[in-house]
């Protein structure tokens, strides 16, 4: 008797357990407002207006419709890189410059977002900054030679600091006081070094420069950004993938083939040692798809695969905006090389920014036939501006 009633309790016992799970697994089932919500994301997923096609992307609406030009356009027929650079030229006659909305007309980014934490860490104290090098050198005297010299150096790059400094602060000024972007290109052992397999002449003596530049930004708090070529093995630009080709001639297609360089995880694609690269820095690499080569930081040679340094600025832009600040429209453009990779990135760059600038003396060109001249015309034309620090 005893043990049937046991067993009995232990069924009840397990049916009410069951029952509890069955109810919580109900529970978990999607409430009638979560199942609207799926279809809705059905819907939008069908409706081929919401959902692009790979014809939109190509024949440029998507662009066109990101970029918010519906009225600029005149035809679904043009490609993307038509679009992008119809939209270039129009603004660039039309309004003397990109068509961006300025409702912070004057407002100074550094009046909310001081650039240091403490007042005695500002950069922007020149005179100051002189006055205690000149305490070094004075102290450097009373020990030794070596000394001397190192202070010397110091002293120098100091007054290099403080003229790319007034470069800057003479653009940041001319754009409203707002955040600046800064793009470094290429600043890799390939191209830096004497030695390495695409050396551009006299790449490492803007070493210096662009540390003094990089330092300068950073310390302003603006964004920095640094390019990597970053190929892959048998990529279609190395000659020695074209049979009978040397590297400097062009492909069957047009396209200049190069030596083998800036091959991923091998020394050549790192970054020039004395090359300062802060840990704020965006570091984008380009080129490794197989079959396209990627000269310019913001799309690849296709004019139309994106590397994602648009997405980039975009967003820091809203995020400016979002918390009161005014977005970045200008930009500064270094590094190497000047008639490459720093010319087609300084062109896109025009799509992003209403003044670009290339400080021409921190760059260096590779320099095949009129290169450097048809890229200084290239960028005069799209209202890219060459300056010297
Ligand atoms: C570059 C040629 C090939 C450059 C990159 O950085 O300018 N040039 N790959
Ligand atoms: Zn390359």
């Amino acid at each position: 008797m005893g043990s049937s009633s046991k067993k009995k309790r232990k069924r009840k016992k397990e049916e009410a357990k069951k029952k509890k799970r069955k109810e919580k697994k109900e529970k978990k089932r999607k409430s009638p407002r979560e199942e609207e919500k799926d279809d809705e994301l059905r819907w939008w997923r069908d409706d081929p207006t919401k959902n692009p096609t790979r014809d939109d992307y190509e024949s440029g609406r998507i662009l066109r419709d990101a970029l918010d030009m519906e009225s600029l356009s005149n035809g679904e027929e043009e490609t993307s890189s038509d679009v992008r650079y119809r939209f270039m030229y129009e603004n660039l006659e039309r309004n003397g410059g990109m068509r961006w909305s300025d409702q912070e007309e004057n407002y100074n980014w550094r009046d909310c977002d001081p650039c240091c934490d403490s007042e005695d860490e500002l950069p922007y104290e020149p005179e100051e900054q002189e006055q205690e090098q000149e305490g070094k050198v004075s102290r450097g005297q009373k020990d030794d030679d070596k000394k001397e010299e190192d202070a010397q150096r110091a002293g120098a790059s100091k007054k290099k600091k403080k003229r790319w400094r007034d470069v800057v602060e003479r653009v940041r000024k001319e754009t409203r006081g707002e955040k600046l972007c800064l793009i470094v290109v290429d600043v890799q052992n390939d191209f830096m070094r004497p030695s390495g397999a695409l050396h551009v002449p006299k790449a490492e003596e803007i070493i210096e420069d662009v540390n003094c530049l990089v330092d300068v930004m950073t310390e302003a708090k603006d964004v920095v950004v640094f390019t990597q070529d970053y190929h892959c093995p048998k990529h279609a630009s190395f000659a020695s993938e074209h049979e009978g080709k040397k590297p400097f001639e062009t492909s069957e297609d047009g396209n200049t083939l190069w030596p083998d360089h800036c091959v991923q995880g091998t020394e050549g694609a790192e970054f020039h040692d004395a090359i300062r690269v802060p840990s704020s820095a965006k570091i984008l690499r380009k080129g490794m798809r197989k079959a396209v080569d990627s000269y310019s930081a913001f799309f690849e040679n296709d004019r139309k695969t994106p590397t994602g340094l648009d997405q980039y600025v975009n967003g820091v832009n809203k995020a400016l905006t979002l918390t009161g600040r005014s977005k970045m429209h200008a930009c500064i453009i270094v590094g190497v090389a000047f008639d490459y990779c720093v010319r087609f990135t300084a062109e896109d760059a025009r799509l992003y920014f209403e003044r670009v600038v290339v400080l021409e003396n921190a760059t260096r060109a590779v320099g095949l036939g009129d290169s450097r001249e048809a890229a200084r015309e290239a960028l005069q034309s799209r209202g890219v501006e060459i300056s010297y620090g």
